[in-house]
C-alpha cells in the first residue's frame, strides 16, 4: 500500500507541502489542475510546475484526482469527440511527468453531494452530513442557491458561477436514461483506455457519492453488480477503479471489504474513510476508526492486505477538528489521524504475517 495525500494546490489549500511531508509514510500528493475547466487539454508548463513544487519536498505526483470528464461526453453529444481528444492529450502529457494513476468520475452534473457541510458531532467536531429528506422535495437549483450563499463552503460542481449552466444541464439530461449513460461511458472507455495503456497510466473511476440517483439524474457506479459490469465494458487492467469505502459504504447493502476481495487486481487507488449510517438512511462522516462509523475499516484494510495491495491509498474526508478552518472534509488533522489508523492496522497485519 502506497500512502498519498490529497493537495489542492498553493492557492486552494490551507495545508502545505511541508506539513504533508511530515505525515508518516506519506510519499506523494494527489493533485490536479483545479482551475482547468472540464474538457480542456492541460498545459505542460502548469503540469511541470506541480512536479517541481512536489519534488522540492521529496513528494511524488503519481496520482491525479481528477481529470474531469466534460458533460458532453456523459450526455453522448456529437461534440464529445473533441473533448475526448483533449482528454487523450492530457493523458499523454501526464505520462511525461511519470503519473501512474488518473482518478475520474462519471456522475452527471454533480460530484459528491451533502446537505450540511458542517454538522456537529457529539464530540464537538463537525463533519459532512447527508439528510435524504432535504433532497427529495427540493429543486436542485434552490439547493445550489442556498449552498452558494455560504461562499466559504462549496462542493465540487456546486460553485455559484455554475448556476446559469445548471438549468441548461438539467434540461439536457432529461432524456438521458441509465442505459444511455452506460453506453456513453462505454464509448469514452473504448477511446481512452488504449491511450492510457500505451502511456502506462491506469484509469481509476471513482464511484458515485452517494451511491444512488439524485434529483432524477442517473448514477451507475453504485454497487458490486454495476462495478462488475463496468470492468467488463473494457476488460483491461488499465480500466480500473478508485474504490472509495465512504461513497459505496453509505449504502448499507454494499459490502466494501467483499468488493476489495473481488476486484483487487483492478483497484489502482483506494479511498479509505468511514461514515455512520442512521436508521433512516441519512449518514454523517466520522473518524476513520471502525467503531465510530458503520463501515468496517479494519476488514477493508485486511482485505487489501490479504490481496497484497501495492496500489495507492489515501485517507479521505475527515471531521473538522481542533478548530481547524479548512475545505469541507479536507482538514489536515483528521486525515492525518486517519493515515495513522490505516498504518496501525496495516503494519500489525504485516508483522503478524512475517512472524507466522
Ligand atoms: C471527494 C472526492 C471526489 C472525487 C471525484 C473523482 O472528496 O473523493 O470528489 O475526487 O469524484 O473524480
Amino acid at each position: 500500500m502506497r500512502m498519498v495525500f490529497r493537495w489542492f494546490g498553493d492557492n486552494n489549500d490551507h495545508v502545505s507541502l511541508d506539513q504533508i511531508k511530515q505525515i508518516p509514510g506519506a510519499e506523494g500528493i494527489v493533485w490536479a489542475l483545479h482551475d482547468m475547466p472540464a474538457g480542456e487539454e492541460w498545459p505542460m508548463d502548469k503540469i511541470n510546475q506541480v512536479k517541481e513544487q512536489a519534488e522540492a519536498y521529496g513528494l511524488n505526483i503519481d496520482v491525479v484526482e481528477s481529470v474531469n470528464v466534460h458533460e458532453d461526453i456523459k450526455l453522448g453529444l456529437p461534440t464529445r469527440d473533441r473533448y475526448i481528444e483533449n482528454y487523450k492529450r492530457t493523458i499523454e502529457k501526464l505520462s511525461k511527468v511519470g503519473v501512474k494513476v488518473i482518478c475520474y468520475n462519471f456522475m452527471p452534473v454533480f460530484d459528491w453531494l451533502r446537505t450540511d457541510l458542517a454538522k456537529k458531532l457529539e464530540d464537538g467536531s463537525t463533519a459532512l452530513f447527508y439528510e435524504g429528506s432535504k433532497i427529495h422535495d427540493i429543486d436542485p437549483l434552490d439547493l445550489v442557491k442556498t449552498i452558494a450563499e455560504d461562499s466559504t463552503r462549496t462542493m465540487p460542481g456546486w460553485e455559484p458561477e455554475r448556476l446559469a449552466d445548471l438549468t441548461e444541464l438539467f434540461e439536457a439530461y432529461k432524456n438521458v436514461t441509465t442505459e444511455d449513460l452506460w453506453s456513453n461511458l462505454s464509448y469514452f472507455l473504448e477511446e481512452i483506455i488504449p491511450v492510457a495503456e500505451q502511456h502506462d497510466i491506469k484509469m481509476a473511476i471513482h464511484p458515485d457519492d452517494p451511491p444512488w440517483p439524485i434529483f432524477g439524474l442517473p448514477r451507475i457506479m453504485i454497487n458490486k453488480e454495476n462495478i462488475e459490469r463496468f470492468l467488463k465494458l473494457v476488460d483491461n487492467p488499465y480500466n480500473g477503479l478508485t474504490l472509495c469505502s465512504g461513497s459505496l459504504g453509505s449504502n448499507r447493502e454494499n459490502d466494501v471489504a467483499d468488493m476489495v476481495r473481488s476486484f483487487s487486481d483492478r483497484i489502482h487507488f483506494a479511498h479509505i474513510r468511514n461514515v455512520r449510517i442512521y436508521d433512516n438512511g441519512d449518514f454523517i462522516e466520522t473518524s476513520h476508526r471502525t467503531q465510530d462509523g458503520s463501515v468496517d475499516i479494519y476488514d477493508i484494510v485486511k482485505a487489501y492486505h490479504e490481496s497484497e495491495f501495492t496500489g495507492y491509498a489515501r485517507p479521505d474526508h475527515g471531521r473538522h477538528i481542533w478548530g481547524e478552518e479548512c475545505r469541507p472534509g479536507y482538514g489536515l488533522y483528521d486525515r492525518a489521524l486517519g493515515i495513522m489508523y490505516l498504518w496501525g492496522i496495516w503494519d500489525t497485519l504485516e508483522r503478524q504475517k512475517k512472524e507466522k
